[in-house]
């Protein structure tokens, strides 16, 4: 017998992935629509804009029981009026599944929500490790003027519940005023 050479690889530093089960996606300015509160901002942007990209591993089939997934999720630094760039957000269609983000570079906040819309927020930095429980929508927001990258690893039957974030979003925005990040509820 010999020690193969694992084909899959991980950038530690970047976070991107390649091999045979790596993907990559990109979410421009265009598919966000109705994501951010100024809609009067978002016209006047630029549809063409990469706002984040996803790096992706999935070994397995989606929906596949006991399985993983693994990801790197890269929000690009910008601001739709004063909010920031992030991330669509999802609840887990098998609702109890959980998921961690750990903060690989850059700044920014995980937004957290419950069924009730109940919110809160973590910081996500260099390090910052997030277990996101069950029955919990999470959205991540790049605060800072540089990549945000993050890394994800979830089960392969959790889907993706993007319904009642589309419709309603989060109950708590995250903006840009006198130069800081900070929370602001939602209408
Ligand atoms: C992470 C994981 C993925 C998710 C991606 C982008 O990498 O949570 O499952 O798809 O972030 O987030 P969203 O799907 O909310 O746009
Ligand atoms: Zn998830």
């Amino acid at each position: 017998m010999t020690i193969k050479e694992a084909g899959e690889r991980y950038n530690l530093q970047t976070g991107e992935l390649s091999g045979q089960y790596a993907s990559h996606s990109q979410k421009k300015l265009s598919q966000l629509a109705g994501v951010f509160a100024d809609a009067e901002a978002f016209s006047a942007m630029d549809g063409e804009q990469p706002v984040y990209e996803v790096d992706a591993h999935m070994a397995v089939e989606e929906g596949t029981s006991g399985g993983l997934f693994f990801g790197t999720s890269t929000i690009h630094p910008g601001r739709v009026g004063n909010e920031y760039f992030m991330t669509k957000g999802h609840f887990h269609q098998k609702r109890e599944t959980a998921e961690y983000y750990w903060g690989i570079s850059g700044e920014g906040v995980l937004l957290l929500m419950d069924k009730n819309r109940r919110c809160t927020a973590e910081k996500v930095e260099k390090g910052s490790l997030h277990y996101i429980g069950g029955h919990i929508a999470h959205r991540l927001v790049n605060t800072g003027d540089t990549d945000l990258v993050v890394g994800a690893c979830w089960p392969s039957d959790a889907g993706h519940d993007y319904g009642s974030i589309e419709t309603a979003g989060f109950s708590i925005r995250v903006v840009c005023e006198d130069g800081k990040a900070v929370l602001r509820e939602s209408r």
